[in-house]
């Protein structure tokens, strides 16, 4: 898989060299490549935004600075994920089916976003006949900053479903099999007993059938408990 992602502030995506994501670009399975938006503005001043036809707060980002942007790191066969709180919430699902991507380009705004024209152009039939798809994604009711936080949750989450990525696919099929509403049930490891709190004893019953049983009710109950 390989993912561009284009910013104001590349520093942001520094932590994408750490752990298993930055294992998997050294060995090839992964390339991200982070690019920074003012490497296209065309004036002296790198202007990446103005004030907004119709007036109102904030600035928009310029179309043709990150048209110029997304042209250099566009292929065929890419999906071109624009972030802003607007968008479509991206859960794990979305993930998954992101997982199988071959391309990801990751747009990511600032300010009061970026002027829509960028959306609509690349969802012309030109682009969708290259196999080239826009979506815009949030990933939750609340307002950040920007789309350089969001798209590091959502790289973070798709990569680790690609073949390869994670240390132990073992996780990932339980994982799966927990994805019909079910939180996953309260883990523990030694000691027994920590500040006088007990593993519950079922867990060292050796009882394979009852602790199956007693990890499905409790996760059931984690789930009402935090539900919203
Ligand atoms: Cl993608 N961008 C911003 N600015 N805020 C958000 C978001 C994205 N997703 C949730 N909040």
């Amino acid at each position: 898989m390989k993912i561009d992602a284009i910013t104001i502030f590349p520093e942001y995506f520094a932590p994408l060299q750490l752990s298993l994501l930055g294992k998997a670009q050294e060995s090839g399975l992964l390339s991200i490549n982070v690019h920074d938006l003012r490497a296209h503005t065309t004036d002296v001043h790198h202007t990446v935004d103005d004030a907004p036809y119709g007036g109102g707060a904030g600035m928009v980002m310029l179309a043709d600075v990150w048209g110029n942007a997304i042209d250099g790191v566009l292929h065929d066969d890419a999906d071109l994920i624009i972030l802003t709180p607007a968008g479509r919430r991206f859960d794990q699902q979305m993930a998954e089916e992101l997982s199988h991507a071959k391309r990801l380009i990751f747009a990511c705004g600032r300010y009061e976003g970026i002027d829509d024209r960028v959306r609509e152009h690349y969802s012309q039939t030109q682009y969708a006949d290259r196999n080239i798809r826009v979506r815009e994604v949030s990933i939750g009711d609340y307002v950040l900053g920007g789309g350089e936080v969001a798209a590091m949750v959502m790289i973070e989450s798709i990569t680790r479903l690609v073949p390869g990525v994670l240390g132990n696919p073992l996780s990932l099929a339980e994982e799966s099999h927990n994805e019909e509403g079910y939180l996953e049930y309260p883990n523990f490891t030694r000691p027994k007993e920590w500040r006088g709190l007990e593993v519950p004893d079922v867990l060292l019953s050796g009882n394979h059938g009852a602790i199956a049983t007693w990890r499905s009710s409790q996760a059931r109950e984690r789930k009402d408990t935090n539900s919203n």
